[in-house]
Order: structure tokens, then sequence, then C-alpha cells
């Protein structure tokens, strides 16, 4: 069957297992010019987190060529030799003898500098309040379901060794305990693998009603298939809504709304970021 550009382009979920064999470039009807540079930048990251998916999002729409560089996730020494402390992502551009962090910035110089292709390509955030308010609504309920699917099965490339599991089990506390309490108060690692052990083996059915609820919601937001908010084309609240979002298909059962998963096949197509559905449990 021979799929016309547009079809790839509009078909939905189908589009990230045809995606998958082709270039990113080959899944849109007008992508920027491929570059790439020598040496090429490399991005350090978890694939897991969504800070760095906003980058590797980023550079995917403005098809920049990098080195994807998984971090374990008990690796300290690594990111601390490079920006002084255990953190993710990390942006390392050799041509400037340039290391940087923090999610935004590397973003904002990508977009500025015409060696990663025309500057401003991703329009301004418009500091949406009730998508903000949204990302609130739905934190606890995210980290109850998310949180233990990362770990559950090892094929996250951060997770891949027992070590790297149980320094995210130690430091991410699951609802209702806080932060605080997770990591600093009286509680042992066995306590804490127990509770991401019974985590998983709960029934998720009426979390997962109570997303799916929460997504029709975020669905009447989303301004159309492409983008998120009334800009004319993808902004820096896409690079943010969407790579949250992303983390949401480790979920199995997720009703998506029709809107909204055309806008997370898009963006993934766009960004060459893989979704978790085909690994969602
Ligand atoms: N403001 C930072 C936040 C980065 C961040 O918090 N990354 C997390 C992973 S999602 C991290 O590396 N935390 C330290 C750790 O996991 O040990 C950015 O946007 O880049």
């Amino acid at each position: 069957m021979k799929l016309s550009l547009p079809f790839l382009f509009l078909a939905g979920h189908v589009i990230g297992i045809v995606t998958s064999f082709s270039s990113p470039s080959a899944s849109l009807l007008s992508p920027p010019t491929r570059i790439v540079m020598d040496p090429l930048p490399t991005v350090h990251v978890y694939d897991h987190c969504p800070f760095c998916v906003r980058v590797r999002l980023a550079m995917g729409i403005k098809n920049v060529k990098f080195r994807l560089d998984f971090l374990g996730n008990d690796d300290i020494e690594r990111p601390t030799s490079l920006v002084g402390k255990k953190i993710a992502p990390i942006f390392s551009f050799p041509q400037d003898d340039l290391i940087m962090g923090e999610s935004m910035d590397i973003i904002k110089l990508i977009d500025s500098d015409a060696r990663f292709g025309p500057p401003s390509s991703l329009l301004p955030s418009t500091s949406r309040t009730d998508i903000k308010a949204w990302q609130k609504s739905v934190q606890s309920l995210l980290r109850t379901l998310q949180r233990p699917r990362y770990v559950a099965t090892g094929l996250m490339p951060e997770f891949q060794q027992i070590d790297g599991r149980h320094a995210f089990i130690k430091n991410h506390q699951l609802p209702p305990f806080e932060k605080k309490e997770w990591k600093e108060g009286d509680m042992g690692m066995d306590d804490k693998l127990r509770l991401y052990a019974e985590a998983m083996a709960k029934d998720p059915s009426a979390l997962i009603a109570e997303l799916n609820e929460k997504l029709v919601e975020l669905d009447g937001m989303v301004y159309c298939e492409s983008h998120c908010s009334d800009t004319g084309g993808l902004s820096y609240d896409d690079i943010d809504l969407w790579s949250r979002l992303r983390s949401i298909t480790i979920v199995k059962g997720v009703v998506w709304p029709g809107k909204l998963r055309k806008y997370m096949d898009n963006l993934s197509a766009m960004g060459d970021v893989p979704l978790y559905d085909e690994m969602a449990l």
C-alpha cells in the first residue's frame, strides 16, 4: 500500500509506527532543512524527563541532528563533571566549547543561533493560565500512575540497571507522601520499594477513568492537532505541554480524545521523539 504524505501526516496513531521506519523529515509536509554539524551537538538526557524531552522536541522540530546520550539514573559522576551536579538535560556544543543545563535556556539558544536553522522558528509562550492550572490539577494523579510504571520493567534507558531504578525510587515520592517526608523522613528503602510494588499491583481503573475525564477537559483547551495555542504555529506552549503529556503514554488503557491523540502523534513525528504506547503498562 502506498501512503501519501498527507495521509502519513494525518493518520493519527498509525504515524508512530510508520515514521519509526522513515526519517523524521519524511513525515512532514515541509520540514526545515536538515542540519548536520560536525561534530554533532550532544543532548544528555533521562528518557522519562519532560525537561529533557523539551530539548529533544525543539531540536527535532528544527530538524537538527544530535547525539542523544541517555544517562543512567544513578550516574552522579558524569553530569557532575559536565555541569557540577546531577541533573538533566545537559547540552554539549563542542564548536563553542559550551556545556549548559536548563532546558528553556538551551532551547532559547538553539532557536536564536542560525547555525541551528532559521531563528525564532518557535513562537513565544502565551503563558496560558488554563493549561498551567490543568497541569497542576493532574500532578498528583500523574505521579501516582507514571512513576511506578517508569521503573517497573527496566526498559527505559536510564532504568536498565537496578541501581538506576533504585536511585529513582529513593528520591521520587509516591502520593500522598510529600517529597520531604520521602527523602528526609525515617522511611527505609524497603518501605519505598514496597510502596512502588503496591502501586503497580493496584487496579488502576478508577485513576485512569479520572485521567480520561481530565484529558477530555484538556482536549477542549488545545487549539488544533498541530499546536495547542492560537498562535498560528508551534510555540513554547507546545514545547512544555507536549513534553509533559508524552509521559502519560506509559499508562495503558488511557483513552485519548481525538484532537489530543492527533496532537500527540503529530508532534511525536515532527520532533522525532517516540511515545511510549507500545510499551505502556
Ligand atoms: N529546570 C531544569 C529542571 C531539570 C530537572 O529537574 N531534571 C530532573 C529530571 S526530570 C533531574 O535531573 N533531577 C535530578 C535527578 O533526577 O537526580 C530544566 O528545565 O532543565
